[in-house]
């Protein structure tokens, strides 16, 4: 099924006309409105009619976190405030939030970005679908809630937290499709285990995972203990929330969304535009926003693009898994390493489960990366030369994948601290004393 066929599926000439027209419409529709962007396109002597075709777009300034921040909180809306009916906001590592504004024409879009790609994964209407993601400032959980009733599914607003009862509601409720992050699959996989209740019987059969990176091998993990088929969406709260993209039953990279959020990729370091195929950062413009318009947004994502038709029909451009952040990836003695990486190697080991830590510590002048994993039992507690020819696989593995060494250090079952929203598996200590 596909909710929006002639979006979805739209040759791709045709889909250049008409991202063109609302690409035009928006620069002019922000040259008006948001003095941040008059002042930039001035300064680059650029007038909204000098986009006369896609390619033109490198006319247009980037817009990057900082700016949304150094214009807090409204700086950037080009809609007046009476016109705004909803705000989120993402919480930044540091000071103040990013402010987003959504009109009800921007409400009834993202409720359609979310439904397509709801749909794309394979949720019906008789669904009984339960979101674990936190309601609130958040876009998680607003974003799927709406999408999934546009489509008509049974919603389970259960938020974030307290999983013994997530499990009880899954239970009796009769849950068939989950929305949370993929991290938070696990957790209640293993909360379940731990209240005796056997994951795969339960009529769960489909999972909605986003707002976090999930390797191809965690996924088969998530898939294994639920019994389910387990899919991936993209989004940001800055862009629209989530909606973005989604993977279609064939999970060879999400649809964008792309009559709506025209993608680039760049070289994060020089700015220069990157082909399809090539993996460099995520530059979305929003064609169609009105609250929260943004040219040529540094979403700080790596991923490529692929235009290739898809198996499901549509026609949509699509972006492989995000590799990392630019701003994640740790650099360990001049070595690029993105966790992601890492994760691949540690889920595809059978002894050890898919629970880690990532930290970096500073050795004198010398990065040190330690990885902290868990085993997957108690079992190989009792048998010291089993663990240490364990020890000895993980870390060549590793080895060749990072072609850095890094310590390794398992540690028992259950002993990393679990998370409910997005998880938290770098800790990088460079900066701090010791
Ligand atoms: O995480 C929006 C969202 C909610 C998407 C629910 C999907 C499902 P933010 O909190 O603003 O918004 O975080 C955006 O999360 O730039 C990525 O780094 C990361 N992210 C989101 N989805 C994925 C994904 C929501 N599928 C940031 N894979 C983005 C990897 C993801 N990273």
């Amino acid at each position: 099924m596909i909710w929006d066929k002639q979006a979805e599926c739209m040759p791709h000439n045709q889909l250049a006309q008409v991202q063109l027209e609302r690409l035009r419409k928006t620069v002019d529709r922000v040259y008006e409105n948001v003095p941040f962007y008059r002042e930039a396109l001035d300064k680059r002597g650029v007038k909204p009619q000098h986009i006369q075709s896609l390619a033109d777009i490198r006319l247009l300034p980037f817009t990057t976190k900082d700016d949304i921040r150094n214009n807090y909180p409204y700086g950037l809306f080009s809609s007046p405030l009476k016109k705004i009916v909803r705000l989120h906001a993402s919480s930044g590592t540091t000071g103040k939030p990013t402010v987003v504004g959504y009109t009800k024409t921007d409400l009834d879009l993202w409720s359609d970005m979310v439904t397509r790609l709801v749909v794309a994964a394979g949720a019906r209407e008789e669904d009984v679908a339960q979101i674990a993601f936190g309601y609130g400032l958040f876009t998680g959980a607003f974003g799927l809630h709406y999408g999934l009733e546009r489509l008509g599914a049974t919603i389970v607003p259960a938020s974030t937290g307290n999983t013994e009862r997530q499990i009880m509601l899954m239970q009796d409720f009769g849950t068939t499709v989950l929305i949370s992050t993929p991290s938070y699959a696990l957790y209640l996989a293993e909360t379940a285990q731990k209240m005796n209740i056997d994951t795969r019987s339960l009529q769960l059969r489909l999972g909605l995972f986003g707002a976090e990176g999930c390797s191809e091998e965690m996924r088969q993990v998530i898939e294994r203990v639920w019994g389910i088929s387990a899919t991936e969406n993209y989004g940001m709260s800055e862009l629209i929330g989530p909606g973005v993209s989604g993977e279609c039953q064939y999970k060879q990279g999400m649809h964008i969304n792309a009559d709506h959020f025209y993608p680039e990729i760049i070289d994060p370091v020089t700015g220069d535009a990157l082909s399809y195929g090539e993996v460099g950062e995520l530059v979305i413009t929003t064609i169609t926003k009105e609250g929260l318009p943004l040219l040529r947004y540094r979403t700080r994502d790596i991923t490529s693009l692929n235009p290739d038709p898809c198996q499901c029909g549509r026609t949509s451009v699509r972006m492989t898994k995000v590799q990392g952040r630019t701003d994640d990836m740790l650099k360990i003695r001049g070595v690029n390493v993105f966790p992601s990486q890492i994760e691949s190697v540690l889920v595809s080991i059978e002894e050890i489960g898919p629970h880690y830590n990532l930290i970096v510590r500073k050795k004198g002048y010398l990065d040190e990366l330690e990885i902290m994993v868990e085993l997957a039992d108690d079992s190989l507690l009792e048998d010291f030369r089993k663990l240490e020819s364990l020890q000895n696989v993980i870390r060549h593995k590793l080895k060749v994948v990072l072609s850095i060494d890094a310590n390794l250090r398992l540690v028992q079952p259950k002993t990393i601290a679990r998370s409910e929203g997005k998880a938290n598996r770098i800790i990088d200590l460079r900066n701090k004393p010791e």
